[in-house]
């Protein structure tokens, strides 16, 4: 069982997981656009690795035996001068999904939600490491700052990134 108040928090937060996914999948895009590849696939990676998240709150709501709603998404920026500019832009992001997982565990915790917070930690985790990943790659960014050398090597760092499906997954894409 799960409160109207719940579902609906966790909801809203599903479809901001889904414009995470979009957001990445634009950034590869756009890296792609400035001729590196290294750092397209490392977004595509995080795209797929974002819709694995959105997947994971639509299972678990319609578990819950929650109908879900996507409203429209918003628009996805698609400009950016430098990598290092669309990885501050993904940190910034992050930090504000772990923001909202934060308050949904709290609201979780006040209702006596078991179940929610139990669902929520992975999420309490996954954020560390993915702010982890992406304050590394700034301060790399940041050492080697217009070295075109330097900016290549940190692509082709990203180029070795891959998709590692979880157990389990309701989603392999
Ligand atoms: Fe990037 O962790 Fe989900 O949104």
């Amino acid at each position: 069982m799960i409160s109207k108040k719940m579902s609906d928090s966790l909801n809203t937060h599903m479809n901001l997981e889904l414009f995470s996914a979009h957001l990445y999948l634009v950034m590869s895009s756009c890296a792609n656009d400035l001729g590196l590849k290294g750092a397209a696939n490392w977004f595509f990676v995080q795209y797929r690795e974002e819709m694995v998240h959105f997947m994971k709150f639509y299972t678990y709501l319609t578990d819950q035996g929650v109908v879900i709603s996507l409203p429209a998404n918003k628009a996805i920026p698609n400009k950016y001068k430098s990598l290092l500019e669309m990885m501050q832009k993904t940190l910034a992001h992050e930090n504000l999904i772990t923001s909202c997982i934060n308050n949904l565990s709290e609201q979780a915790v006040q209702e006596k939600d078991h179940a929610t917070q139990i669902f929520l930690q992975w999420f309490v985790t996954e954020q560390i490491e993915e702010e982890n990943n992406d304050r590394d790659l700034i301060a790399k960014l940041k050492i080697v700052g217009d070295n075109g050398h330097g900016i290549l090597m940190i692509d082709s760092e990203m180029a070795q990134r891959t998709f590692v499906p979880l157990a389990g997954s309701p989603l392999a894409v």
